[in-house]
């Protein structure tokens, strides 16, 4: 049985996930999660995940949630790749990374990504400034951190590609509507631009629509 994704895809915790499963090349059967129908509250839904949040990963009876999980596990099926090195140094990078990811970035974009996308596109709602504010402050916090780490690397762990640069990037997917304050990060718009040119961020923004820009 092949491997099934359970996805929102105008999100970027969607996008990551399947923009990783079309760079190994694992064959990923997609569900849609229709989240303005409130299908991730139904029961069938929460029944995969309790928290009631997209992405979620079905392999032959094996559940996962939390897209950065997902990410893992995806690697792991193809471990040639080097999306997930396997030195322990190199794993533990990727793990700091990621957690910071959860920690820091993730939440930091979504608020530009709730405001500006979610709110008038899915509730017809207007963005909240003393929001957009916060999320400038935070936003320029940790990306500071980001573009300080890029400085001389291609990549953020390196010069090779792992999961890490698909979890971080993935936010920036929403930038032509959620408009994040990137212009004095250099290192992270050359990082950004190398993570377009890959055929795989190519093939999934056409499923991402209407939230690519
Ligand atoms: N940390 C989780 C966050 C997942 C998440 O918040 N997904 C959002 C969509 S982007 C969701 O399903 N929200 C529904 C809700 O909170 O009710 C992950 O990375 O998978």
């Amino acid at each position: 049985m092949s491997l099934k994704l359970h996805v929102f895809p105008p999100s970027p915790r969607a996008f990551k996930v399947m923009a990783v499963a079309n760079h190994l090349g694992v064959e990923c059967e997609t569900c849609l999660v229709d989240m303005p129908n409130g299908a991730h509250r139904r029961p069938e839904f929460l029944t995969l995940n309790p928290n009631g949040k997209m992405p979620v990963l079905e392999d032959d009876g094996f559940v996962l949630w939390e897209s950065n999980a997902i990410l893992e596990y995806l690697a792991s099926k193809k471990p040639r790749s080097g999306l997930m090195p396997v030195d322990a140094r190199g794993r533990a990078d990727v793990a700091r990374w990621l957690l910071w990811d959860m920690a820091h970035w993730d939440p930091t974009c979504a608020i530009f990504i709730f405001e500006r996308l979610v709110k008038p596109m899915f509730r017809k709602e207007a963005p909240d400034p003393a929001e957009i504010a916060k999320g400038e402050e935070m936003f320029h916090r940790f990306a500071g951190v980001l573009e300080g780490q890029l400085k001389g690397r291609r990549h953020v762990c390196g010069d090779t590609l792992t999961i890490v640069d698909f979890a971080l990037a993935a936010p920036l997917t929403t930038q032509g509507v959620a408009q994040f304050p990137l212009s004095s990060y250099p290192e992270i718009g050359r990082w950004y631009a190398g993570m377009m040119g890959l055929p795989c961020w190519q093939q999934t923004l056409t499923k991402q629509i209407p939230a690519a820009a």
